[in-house]
């Protein structure tokens, strides 16, 4: 569905089509919240005539809510719901064709990592160039003649490095290369990519979107009419469809979206100004610090610097170890973006997959600390981090 298609009110804000894009009123009951259509198929009046569904996997009225308003938030013309984040990016993958080359940032999600480099890489012939994309010129260098996409995090994860999505979108734009960024880690809250010139924005909604860790699920947002109807083709092909309940739970997660996201940035700042302050920390990796290296980019680039947070004890592994399990409000866990705050190695966590030797030339250390900062009293979180300090 168009997400221009909304009927009743026309905005750009964000917070108001978080409410309501793709959502009228049910026509059929008045019902204000989109109902679950938990139905596989849909009654034809005769073969092929029917009321705009035929079959669940090819399309679901509640799916359909969901991704005119993801749309409307990344200011897209068109969304597309998946079952998770790694099925959006698996099917996207489905786009290139065997022995096509892919510039893909150094710094991503394990399971990217894992996609491209041990699954479509033996399966596919796909190559993948993992690349530092902090500076544009290096993603320039590493275009090839087989190039055919370019795929990014910002920021990254776990890292929270900031890419130049001008300067990249630029550099893909001149050798019409399709950019594609996971805008997973900022949401459309804190930057919209398409506006700057991506071609594809893709999230796992499982995170921040949803924002209640009870789901699991993927999307894609595009503008242009060819590309999505390549992409729908594939998602109806390939099938990693979300089902109605959890498109509906998605739906209603992002109504708080904007408050969330705000609450998420003013607690991670406390947080890792807290971390910075703290004599048993060596690093904090903050987009919204002073110190952090590509802070003023964040500045002009996002309107907030996001809840993730990862630092570095002068301890090493052994003392992040203590810390990890350490913590009672921080619960130990993978995933991040949800209303309560999560705490995690990454090394031995989200992003085991990628060979250890490969993780340290990216920066990666074993004893990095990922947290995943909720929307709790900030003071509360500060004393949690405090009393697994004293144990580091
Ligand atoms: O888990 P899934 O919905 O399949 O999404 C994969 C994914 C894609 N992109 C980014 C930036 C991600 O962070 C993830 C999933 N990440 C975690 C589970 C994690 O703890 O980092």
């Amino acid at each position: 569905m168009d997400s221009q298609d909304s009927r009743f009110f026309k905005t750009t804000r964000l917070a108001t089509l978080a409410v309501h894009a793709g959502q009228a009123p049910d026509p059929s009951t008045g019902a204000i919240m989109t109902p679950i259509f938990n139905s596989a198929t849909f009654v034809q009046e005769a073969p092929g005539k029917h009321k705009g569904y035929d079959y669940s996997r090819s399309g679901n009225p509640t799916r359909t809510a969901l991704e005119a308003c993801l749309a409307a938030l990344e200011g897209g013309r068109c969304g597309l719901a998946f079952s998770s984040g790694s099925g959006a990016l698996a099917t996207a993958l489905h786009l290139l064709s065997p022995g096509d080359h892919v510039v893909c940032g150094d710094d991503v999600y394990g399971g990217t990592y894992r996609l491209l480099e041990n699954v479509f890489r033996p399966s596919t012939g796909i190559d993948t160039a993992f690349v530092s994309l902090e500076k544009p010129e290096s993603l320039a260098a590493a275009l090839r003649p087989n190039t055919k996409m370019v795929w990014l995090e910002t920021p990254t994860n776990p890292l929270l490095r900031v890419i130049d999505l001008a300067e990249c979108v630029k550099v893909g734009q001149a050798a019409r290369l399709p950019v594609w960024v996971d805008n997973t880690f900022a949401t459309p809250i804190l930057q919209r990519p398409l506006e700057l010139g991506a071609t594809a924005v893709v999230h796992s909604t499982t995170k921040y979107l949803n924002g209640h860790s009870d789901v699991v699920g993927g999307a894609i947002v595009v503008n242009d009419a060819e590309l999505h109807a390549k992409l729908a083709y594939l998602q109806n092909a390939i099938g990693a469809v979300p089902g109605a309940n959890d498109s509906w739970l998605v739906l209603r997660g992002i109504k708080t979206l904007e408050l969330r996201v705000q609450r998420h940035c003013s607690n991670a700042a406390a947080v890792a100004d807290f971390l910075a302050s703290h004599r048993k920390v060596s690093r904090v990796l903050y987009p919204g610090r002073k110190d952090h290296p590509q802070h003023e980019l964040a500045r002009r680039q996002m309107r907030g610097f996001g809840g993730m947070v990862s630092f570095e004890l002068r301890g090493g592994l052994e003392a992040a170890q203590r810390v990890v399990c350490a913590t009672r409000l921080f619960a130990l866990a993978e995933s991040l973006g949800g209303v309560e705050s999560l705490i995690e190695s990454p090394a031995l966590m989200t992003h085991a997959s990628i060979p250890r030797e490969l993780r340290l030339q990216r920066g990666l250390a074993d004893g990095l600390v990922r947290l995943s900062v909720g929307i709790e009293d900030p003071a509360d979180l500060v004393e949690d981090l405090d009393q697994a300090l004293s144990l580091a």
